[in-house]
């Protein structure tokens, strides 16, 4: 063993090269997918539950655990030793992640890095908030919440356990709230860092806690019977290791440094080591929005094409429930096929992606929707795609079908939240381009009358954190001129964007007639776009009763500026007199809305040819 260890065991003084000071939790749920079935339905927590992926059991709760049933047992074991074994079907996860995400809310509440671990855990970095309550509690009279993993005879001079007492109490606050909210029992692990928090957390399941100290983490980690317990130990270093004899945990912490290090780089080797010992010094990253949404689907096999196809429709409706749960637009779609190779009797996995269009979704009421005919466009993509991961003059077996969306427009936050304006212009507009321009008869002046969403109203605001998707942002542009159809009225966000689109093209016959009217050679046209015209004027006259454009520049359309929302007239307002953030637009702007010049804001208030 690590002669520093052996040392912390019977020293109130903190080893010179472990740090105690930080207090992390780790929160696991118990049974998690069962548990998310039982809150679902209640009756089935009295029986025996297992969770059914293809022919596997993949978790049960423990009620059926008391039968012997196994993680990731096959049906028929399970049903062998549990013939009441009651199973539901956990192959679509949109559930259990959904569950994930409340889980992950609550936790955030705490104001502490969150960082998710897949579906059914996460770290909490609760150090400072720690600091906070010793600066307020009576210090003697600090007690533990939950079991302690060893007794300590000795008080650590740092005050690590003290610390780390505060924490239990924090953990045992969050694992209430969870249950409180979400009706969820987890089990939780108190440590000086992710390594310990994480190992403990089990260690009194289901429904508990469990703390341990700084001094009895290399006596803990002892007891672990394979290297591979330890989460960052893969199975490649877990080979090497157990090549050379180091099976145990304790093993390695017995072997030599200089041995790890003719296996392993210097770095490895030291971290090896530390790990054995329950060292470890990796910071809790606090989670953000996942990088790629997607869904997989294996099967035993599938050859022929048209149930390929079947299956990416399947997945794509799953996929897109997913996507409009996130709010943000894909821009990029993966497709990933696993290939079996009949002859070798083995599989890869192979992946295309390509950029889709924004316009394919769609903004109504503030949640993203595909249409059908977006939905088509996204399987044309999807099978071609497929053609070009896949020889059709060739048999095929394929054992797994994927799709992800990879790449996502954001949504910017604060003063970049101009840019929300132009993000769900370059998507909706398109759709606008898609639905090939507007209808300007009568019908469309009913709307002004039938929806009370051309009030107008802003919920930006410098302050705010990013405003959510789902919330729709209604803004008059102009609103007693608009161009829409009967079926677009039910979307603000489209009147919203079409209209300011309307405008533009509007203003540009304004000017027209404006440099017309001054040469008084102005023909009335017989055109509806001569109605349009004469509808907008009033319109343009109304809003210029509310002038707030003293200070804009020259280029800038009055009119227009002064239909915006004073949230956003501030920002440009703002932009134009501090020229160093005159950038911002641009700067901060996603690619695609670089490339979309012609989507761009700018152009409603450069003069038009
Ligand atoms: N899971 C899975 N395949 C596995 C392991 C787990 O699909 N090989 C799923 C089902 C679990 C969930 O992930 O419910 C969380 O995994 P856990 O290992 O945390 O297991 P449970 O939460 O089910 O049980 P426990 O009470 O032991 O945490
Ligand atoms: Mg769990
Ligand atoms: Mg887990």
């Amino acid at each position: 063993m690590d002669d520093r260890n052996m040392e912390s065991s019977s020293s109130i003084l903190p080893d010179d090269s472990s740090d105690h000071s930080k207090s992390i939790i780790h929160i696991d749920v118990d049974c998690f997918y069962a548990q998310v079935e039982m809150v679902r339905k209640p009756e089935l927590q009295s029986l025996p539950l297992g969770i059914q992926q293809k022919n596997i059991v993949v978790t049960s709760n423990y009620e059926a655990r008391k039968y012997g049933i196994r993680k990731c047992m096959l049906v028929t074991d399970a049903l062998n030793v549990c013939p009441n074994l009651k199973l539901v079907n956990g192959e679509d996860l949109h559930d259990y992640r959904a569950a994930s995400n409340k889980i992950f809310t609550v936790l955030q509440s705490w104001k502490c890095p969150v960082e998710k671990l897949g579906m059914d855990e996460n770290f909490i970095d609760v150090t400072n908030l720690v600091q906070e309550k010793l600066k307020t509690v009576n210090i003697a009279t600090i007690t533990l919440s939950g079991n302690m993993y060893s007794e300590s005879s000795l008080e650590c001079i740092c005050g690590c356990q003290k610390r780390l007492k505060i924490a239990s109490q924090i953990a045992s606050e969050m694992r209430n709230k969870i249950y409180d909210e979400l009706g969820f029992t987890t089990c939780a692990g108190i440590a000086h860092n992710k390594l310990l928090a994480k190992l403990i957390c089990p260690f009194n399941k289901p429904n508990d806690q469990t703390t341990i100290y700084p001094e009895h983490g290399a006596s803990f980690m002892s007891t672990l019977q394979n290297v591979r317990c330890i989460p960052s130990i893969g199975s490649k270093t877990t080979e090497t290791l157990i090549s050379h004899k180091i099976i145990s945990v304790s093993d390695l912490q017995t072997a030599p440094l200089d041995v790890l290090k003719k296996h392993f780089s210097g770095d490895m080797a030291v971290r090896l080591k530390n790990l054995s010992v329950g060292e470890d010094n990796t910071p809790v990253k606090q989670t953000g929005r996942p990088q790629s949404i997607g869904l997989e689907d294996s099967f035993k096999t599938v050859s022929v094409k048209s149930e390929v196809e079947e299956k990416f429709a399947a997945l794509l409706q799953r996929l897109l429930i997913l996507v409009r749960e996130d709010g943000r637009i894909p821009v990029s779609l993966r497709v990933t096929l696993r290939k079996k190779d009949v002859k070798r009797l083995s599989s890869h996995r192979e992946s295309r992606q390509c950029q889709v269009s924004p316009s394919i979704f769609t903004i109504n009421n503030g949640a993203l929707t595909v249409t059908d005919a977006g939905q088509q466009k996204l399987m044309s993509i999807i099978m071609r795609l497929f053609n070009k991961l896949i020889n059709l003059s060739k048999p095929f077996h394929l054992t797994l079908v994927g799709l992800a969306f990879t790449k996502f427009q954001e949504r910017m936050t604060g003063r970049s939240s101009i840019v929300n304006y132009l993000m769900n212009d370059i998507s909706v507009q398109s759709v606008l381009n898609i639905q090939n321009d507007c209808d300007t008869s009568a019908s469309s002046m009913d709307y002004s009358a039938a929806s009370p969403s051309s009030s107008t109203t802003t919920d930006l605001s410098d302050a705010e954190v990013e405003p959510s998707p789902k919330k729709p942002k209604k803004v008059t542009w102009i609103a007693k001129r608009r161009c829409l159809s009967k079926e677009e009225v039910a979307s603000p966000s489209k009147l919203k964007v079409g209209e300011l689109r309307l405008n533009s093209r509007e203003l540009e016959k304004v000017s027209e007639l404006r440099l017309s009217s001054r040469d008084r050679s102005l023909t009335p046209r017989a055109s509806p776009a001569k109605d349009n015209l004469s509808d907008n004027s009033d319109t343009m006259k109304d809003i210029a009763e509310g002038d707030n454009c003293d200070d804009c520049p020259s280029y800038v359309d009055k009119e227009v500026f002064n239909a915006l929302p004073d949230q956003m007239q501030q920002e440009l307002k703002a932009m134009w007199k501090n020229p160093s953030s005159s950038d911002m637009v641009t700067r901060s702007s996603p690619r695609t809305m670089n490339k979309a010049k012609p989507n761009s804001i700018m152009k409603y208030f450069v003069p038009h040819k």
